[in-house]
């Protein structure tokens, strides 16, 4: 409880902040886009990790004024990068299975493209797959919304949601994230390997792209690209980085 009104006026005081972890082409290495993730700096406890306040804003509701922050600072950085001349790939933000349950998030999300002044198809979304398959029909409404404002949407955590294919094709989405899970031991363990290749064959079979997440070796790398994996994403390629470091990344192509 003290956490959660530490968190609540971590959002009014500005502490938190928005660090960018990109995504690279398997094919070329370049950065295709990015993840944003909320990381709490607190004046006396450091650096708060999102696993432990994430689940506190889930369980206190506080996680829709927070993902609110991360969606319109996101869209602001984005624009203001655009403004300076940078080329910037798309962003993408989580949203929790309770945000998606908002029955405003078109509006949200619209409100905070108007404000930055920002092109839709710079933002993507990332929504877990527990997420969408809790109330299929509701998903698929939610996101033809979503669609039509013109963001791309990433299913995260792949294979770890138990989805049925038949749901899957219904799903107006772009990528599907195989969860870090299934890549920790692909180049050891041919189960793992197994599971991966169905998945990219999966994605690509609906016309997905397929990002690997985690990838933190050169031989987890080779296996996916390999087999065809079109993204990674990953220590490896680079760490979650605040924005200055993202902007940095960007410019040197890296
Ligand atoms: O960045 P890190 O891997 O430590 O994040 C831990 C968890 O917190 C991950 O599951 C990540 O998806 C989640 N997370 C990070 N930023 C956000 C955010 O802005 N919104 C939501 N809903 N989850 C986030
Ligand atoms: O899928 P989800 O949004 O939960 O994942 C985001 C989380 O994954 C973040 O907390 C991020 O720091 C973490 N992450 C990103 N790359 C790697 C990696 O290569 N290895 C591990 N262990 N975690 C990673
Ligand atoms: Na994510
Ligand atoms: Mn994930």
């Amino acid at each position: 409880l003290a956490l959660a009104s530490a968190l609540r006026s971590a959002i009014d005081n500005g502490e938190l902040r928005v660090f960018y972890q990109p995504k690279a082409s398997l094919c070329d290495g370049r950065v295709t886009s990015a993840e944003a993730l909320v990381r709490w700096q607190h004046p006396e406890r450091g650096m708060v990790s999102p696993a432990d306040f994430i689940p506190v804003a889930e369980d206190t509701g506080l996680i829709v004024p927070l993902g609110e922050w991360v969606l319109r600072e996101t869209c602001r950085q984005q624009a203001a990068w655009i403004a300076e001349g940078f080329a910037v790939p798309p962003v993408a933000v989580n949203l929790s299975a309770r945000q998606f349950r908002q029955e405003n998030l078109p509006q949200t999300v619209r409100a905070a493209l108007v404000a930055a002044g920002l092109d839709p198809h710079c933002l993507q979304l990332e929504i877990t797959e527990s997420t969408v398959m809790h109330d299929v029909d509701r998903a698929v409404a939610m996101l033809r919304e979503l669609n039509a404002i013109g963001i791309g949407v990433a299913l995260d955590d792949f294979g770890t949601g138990y989805s049925s294919l038949a749901y899957l094709k219904r799903f107006p989405i772009d990528q599907l994230k195989i969860d870090r899970a299934f890549v920790r031991d692909i180049a050891s363990d041919p189960e793992d390997a197994a599971i991966c290749r169905a998945v990219i064959g999966l994605a690509h079979s609906l016309d997905l792209t397929v990002v690997a997440e985690g990838v933190e070796t050169r031989p987890q790398l080779e296996f996916l690209r390999a087999n065809a994996c079109d993204e990674m994403q990953g220590f490896l390629f680079s760490r979650p980085v605040p924005a200055a470091e993202y902007a940095a990344l960007l410019a040197t192509g890296r």
